[in-house]
């Protein structure tokens, strides 16, 4: 999606679940509260870069308040493969609920009425665009990564490159499925901002910035502020999630 006349933007990692997390960012950069949503008093627009769920504790609450923004036209969000995957479990497709989904769809199944809640995640996530371009085209947004020459395409590859990145089909030391940094396959002039590989700081290598900075797992919620080039977080409340690839410090 092309959001070429949108300049300033707050740009914020994979949440998994931390609303406090979440709320306490938005107050840190300015944003008050108006009813439901949350606005910046300079009309500035937030971007969430995915994985809102699974894991943490309030996924749920952090999902209804991005896509009550996403409806006031005051935030866009890109899903990430954990949100793709609550999608293809709302739409009775066969997951395995497991890497932290099992917590979401445990909120989802003490809702009042878990049918309508299934059906409203389908109805919001289905329509996620899966990357975003602000200012001119000078800004990229995606969760896990993407080429530059896939960049208004529909190649076959497109969505699982932007949802799971780089995996090199080899298993790192920590028994994962190793990822390789998105620098060696970004080629574009664009800054690239990404999430989905946690890192104990915000990470800016060439043009490529990494913001998940493992805040379900005990790190920090960071948000990358565009075009001042700031990074603003709010370190974790709790350990919420264990994960080899990042151990609380
Ligand atoms: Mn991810």
């Amino acid at each position: 999606m092309d959001l070429k006349n949108i300049r300033e933007v707050d740009i914020i990692g994979d949440i998994h679940g931390c609303y406090d997390e979440l709320l306490l960012l938005l107050d840190k950069l300015g944003y008050r509260r108006d009813g439901e949503l949350y606005r910046h008093p300079e009309g500035r627009t937030l971007v969430f870069l995915g994985d809102l769920c699974d894991r943490g504790p309030r996924s749920l609450d952090v999902i209804l308040l991005v896509k009550a923004l996403v409806q006031a036209g005051l935030a866009y969000h890109c899903p990430g493969n954990h949100d793709d995957k609550l999608l293809r479990w709302s739409q009775g497709r066969r997951v395995q609920v497991k890497h932290g989904l099992e917590t979401t769809v445990d909120e989802v199944e003490r809702t009042q009425n878990p049918a309508e809640t299934r059906q409203w995640i389908e109805e919001y996530i289905k329509n996620l665009p899966l990357y975003l371009q602000f200012d001119q085209g000078e800004l990229v947004v995606v969760h896990a990564g993407i080429r530059s020459d896939l960049i208004g395409t529909n190649h076959k590859r497109l969505r699982d490159i932007c949802l799971y990145g780089f995996p090199t089909g080899q298993i790192d030391q920590h028994g994962l499925p190793e990822r390789d940094p998105v620098t060696k396959h970004y080629r574009g002039k664009a800054l690239l901002v990404h999430g989905h590989t946690p890192v104990y700081e915000p990470q800016w290598e060439q043009n490529v910035i990494n913001i998940d900075t493992g805040c379900v797992f005990g790190g920090a919620l960071t948000c990358f502020r565009y075009p001042e080039k700031e990074f603003v977080s709010i370190k974790a409340l709790q350990v919420y999630g264990e994960s080899k690839r990042f151990q609380p410090k």
